[in-house]
């Protein structure tokens, strides 16, 4: 970030989060427990699972993971509501928490320097009016989505499934602006940086980047909107990264600097985290040392029963129709199987519209449940090339990768 341009913002940034906590501490002396009619708190399905409720600017109320940095997710009905999560549910994750809480889309400038010809200097509308506009909808996941489930339990922020969301994006094509400053031959990586700062200069900077390959490939976008809107400044108005297919990591927001480098990226949020096992796992087991590790990248294949929640009590005597999503990297879902047993016996379900490979798939299944009976609900999807979820959870230190086939109990009344 440009420290001093941006100091008055961060100052701001200062007095708002302090007003937010405030906000927040009176939410938190009116909230009950779950079952309470006036609850501000939702139980996740994991110990420790309470999380207070909370309304932050442009935002409806969500589930409150922490608030410096703020960091929300979202809660699974919405993801039943429609193929499209709207910006207001939108999960939140920041590393740092000093994020400017004001912006001036027209004085803010996105800067591409390093290893190019001609340096440049773009305001977001500069951007939108110097390149062709591309749009197209995808899954933006954190990489420890559903790490809150993991078995034993890791460090790390606890999310239940809901720290992902899928949206329209409009922007421009990342290689178009690289292109226009002109790349120098020595060019290996571009790294990726936001107008927020660490709160002490020994807490490294967030900023990640890609292989030059990557970063030039076709879909890799800088956004300057997000279902037809500017983007919510929690979710980094007025610029993004959008690389489709990939883990949220990449997907720097309130993008301000774009830096190409002659070197791999040595900084601590490229060169030392968000790494995962080098083996087609990306597993290994508790306690195991000197594993070797790779930078994570594409998402996995992922599916979830969004219509009904787990323990939920369902109608007896007539066809109960289950909804859901799926996804995966970016090859597109081929078929989603559905199973009202446990996975003894499964059945295809009927797909939804195809919103392109990086979007969700809506799918539905139908199943006719029996007064008394118990039914464990599970969802499996298969991608365009054949990769799948598994049956038995990943394990790694820093709970990344979950594609387990989750489980959905209900009872019929
Ligand atoms: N500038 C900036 N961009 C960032 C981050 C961050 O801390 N700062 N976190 C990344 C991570 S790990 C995630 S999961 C996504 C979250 O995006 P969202 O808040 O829009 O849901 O932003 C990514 N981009
Ligand atoms: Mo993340």
């Amino acid at each position: 970030m440009k420290r001093d341009k941006d100091k008055e913002a961060v100052d701001q940034s200062r007095r708002a989060l302090l007003r937010t906590g405030a906000l927040f501490g009176g939410l938190m002396l009116l909230g009950g427990g779950a079952g309470n009619a006036l609850a501000t708190t939702v139980r996740l399905p994991m110990a420790n699972g309470e999380r207070p409720l909370a309304r932050y600017p442009q935002k409806r109320a969500l589930l409150v993971l922490t608030s410096r940095p703020v960091q929300l997710e979202t809660p699974m009905a919405v993801f039943n509501q429609g193929v499209i999560t709207p910006n207001d549910a939108f999960f939140v994750r920041w590393h740092l928490a000093n994020v400017p809480t004001r912006i001036d889309g027209r004085r803010f400038t996105i800067r591409i320097h390093g290893r190019v010809k001609q340096p440049l200097e773009l305001t977001p509308a500069q951007l939108a009016s110097d390149f062709e506009p591309v749009e197209l909808t995808a899954v933006c996941q954190c990489s420890g989505n559903s790490r809150g489930l993991f078995e034993p339990r890791v460090a790390g922020g606890q999310w239940a499934n809901g720290a992902m969301g899928n949206a329209h994006w409009k922007g421009v094509r990342l290689r178009e602006v690289l292109d226009k400053a002109g790349l120098r031959a020595d060019a290996v990586q571009v790294r990726f940086n936001g107008a927020e700062g660490p709160t002490l200069p020994q807490i490294p900077d967030f900023m990640k980047s890609l292989d030059l390959d990557m970063a030039r490939s076709e879909d890799v976008l800088i956004a300057y909107a997000m279902n037809g809107a500017p983007l919510p400044l929690l979710n980094g108005y007025p610029l993004r990264l959008v690389v489709p297919g990939w883990y949220a990591t990449y997907w720097v927001k309130m993008l301000d600097e774009i830096e190409v480098l002659n070197h791999a990226d040595q900084s601590f949020w490229t060169a030392k985290a968000y790494r995962v096992p080098a083996n087609a796992c990306g597993c290994l087991k508790p306690g195991e040392k000197n594993v070797p590790l790779v930078p994570i990248s594409r998402m996995n294949v992922r599916s979830f029963i969004t219509s009904v929640a787990d323990g939920a009590q369902i109608p007896a005597g007539r066809k109960l129709e289950v909804r859901g999503i799926a996804f995966d990297g970016g090859f597109g879902i081929k078929r989603v199987l559905f199973s009202s047993d446990g996975g003894r016996h499964w059945l295809e379900a009927r797909l939804g519209k195809d919103h392109g490979k990086y979007s969700f798939r809506e799918w539905q299944a139908s199943f006719r449940p029996h007064k008394g009976q118990s039914y464990s609900l599970l969802a499996l999807a298969i991608n365009t090339i054949g990769e799948s979820q598994r049956f038995t959870p990943r394990w790694n230190p820093t709970g990344y990768l979950r594609n387990v086939v989750e489980t959905v109990k209900v009872s019929a009344v």
